[in-house]
């Protein structure tokens, strides 16, 4: 049986005249009478690829000139030292067998946005989607590195749910059987449940939101990192983020370069990215936006624009800490130095990416919680587990919600966090 290597590392190791085999599909070719040039890729980079007539059998030639772009190859013959080749080397063919044929591929250069969202399960081949895909895998596992280092447990948190987390506006109902149910939209209340037992507990899953604006920071569906840690206030709170965030960052500049090249990502801004953050009040925000002529008062929420202006400046994330509770969901713990403002911070990614994280301490009065749902005008019912929390053993305790497709925007220098995903949901897609 043939033993195939992967054009990754062939390129890494070379062997210049030595028999090799490889496999992928066909990214480029043309043919010029006996010659035909083949770029093939795989998962882990492009070959050329130079098919003769008369170095193999004729019906592979004829079959290498007809086959078209996407299709499937399997390839073996002797790598070759040749600058114009992307890599440095190219491989002669003496077999050339085409496994599976393609139609002509539907996405050329220059294509609709919607034309590419349409056809994203071909679309998601390209190399920028894939070199994403790795850059986003690497974050995780960055994270996931991170946690487990510092003793963090992870958990596996329900979907179907009957709490609103975070607030009505955005919740996807569905019927349960005879009931009525909403997909997550934050596991932070069954995460601060476990906390009791666990101590230390993130979780890693989808979140939904009907987010019915459209804007380049919006997905209905996302990924959503979580943690929450017994014993622990804001400030401890956001030294956990700055160390998780650094660490990723630092796992994809390690690992990633070359993908980071591909996207013609500057990795020097990202060097920058290392704890300690800065942090800023929101009061203090308010009075430079002010200055900066933004319409705006204290009581007011941080927008897409005013997140920009706070950091377009900075190189890396900034926390904004103390939002006015109006801006908040109910469960954060007011701050006794200023009770206008909980002790919550959000985590802005530095050139105007804005809000990456959004995290608090949590509110441990039962009874400030409870005047807080009635002010609100929420239903108790619901909650009645949750506010047990705060009736058997009750410890102060903070975590936070970290969008991973957010980081990856960030990450990857992205336009839109729909290529942050490899199929986005969004108030206007649910195919493919
Ligand atoms: O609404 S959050 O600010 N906070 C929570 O859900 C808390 N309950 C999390 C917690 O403390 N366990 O969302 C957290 C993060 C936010 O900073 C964004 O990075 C991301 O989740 N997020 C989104 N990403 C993509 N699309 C949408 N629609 C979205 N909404 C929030």
């Amino acid at each position: 049986m043939t033993s195939f290597s992967s054009i990754g590392s062939l390129l890494a190791s070379p062997r210049p005249e030595g028999q090799v085999a490889l496999r992928g599909w066909i990214y480029r070719t043309r043919s010029s009478g006996k010659i035909v040039f083949a770029v093939v890729r795989d998962s882990t980079g492009i070959m050329q690829v130079t098919i003769k007539k008369g170095s193999l059998p004729d019906d592979q030639f004829e079959g290498a000139v007809s086959a078209s772009i996407e299709s499937s190859v399997e390839v073996t013959g002797t790598m070759h030292q040749d600058g114009r080749a992307p890599g440095g080397y190219e491989v002669r063919a003496d077999s050339y067998r085409v496994v599976g044929p393609s139609l002509p591929f539907p996405i050329t250069e220059y294509q609709s946005e919607e034309l590419l969202l349409d056809n994203r399960h071909l679309w998601i081949r390209s190399r920028e989607q894939t070199a994403v895909m790795k850059i986003k895998a690497t974050v995780l596992a960055g994270a996931r590195e991170w946690l487990q280092d510092n003793d963090f447990v992870e958990v596996t948190p329900p979907i179907f749910t009957q709490n609103a987390c975070e607030g009505g506006v955005t919740l996807f109902k569905l019927k349960y059987f005879d009931r009525d149910a909403f997909l997550s939209q934050s596991a932070q209340m069954y995460l601060e449940s476990l906390i009791f037992s666990l101590e230390k507990v993130y979780s890693i899953t989808p979140s939904f939101r009907a987010e019915k604006s459209r804007t380049p920071r919006h997905l209905t569906e996302y990924w959503h990192m979580e943690l929450e840690e017994a014993w622990v206030d804001n400030e401890g709170n956001m030294r956990i983020q700055e160390e998780l965030v650094s660490a990723m960052v630092a796992k994809v500049l390690k690992e990633r370069r070359a993908e980071l090249e591909l996207l013609r990502r500057d990795i020097e801004p990202l060097k920058a990215v290392q704890a300690p953050f800065k942090r800023l009040r929101y009061a203090d925000m308010i009075d430079k936006l002010q200055a900066k002529g933004f319409d705006i008062g204290f009581g007011c929420d941080l927008g897409a624009a005013e997140e920009r202006a706070i950091t377009e400046d900075e190189v890396a994330p900034v926390f904004v800490t103390n939002f006015p509770k109006e801006c908040k969901a109910f469960y954060m713990k007011e701050d006794e130095d200023d009770p206008r403002t909980y002790k919550c911070a959000d985590l802005l990614a530095p050139f105007g990416f804005g809000e990456v994280i959004g995290g608090s301490e949590r509110e441990t009065d039962l009874a400030k919680l409870l005047q807080r749902l009635e002010a609100q005008g929420i239903p108790q019912d619901p909650y009645a587990w949750y506010l047990d929390l705060r009736r058997f053993g009750s410890v102060p305790h903070s975590g936070f919600g970290l969008g991973v497709e957010r980081i990856v925007k960030w990450v990857c220098n992205l336009e839109h966090i729909r290529d942050a995903v490899p199929y986005p949901r969004t108030v206007a897609r649910v195919y493919p």
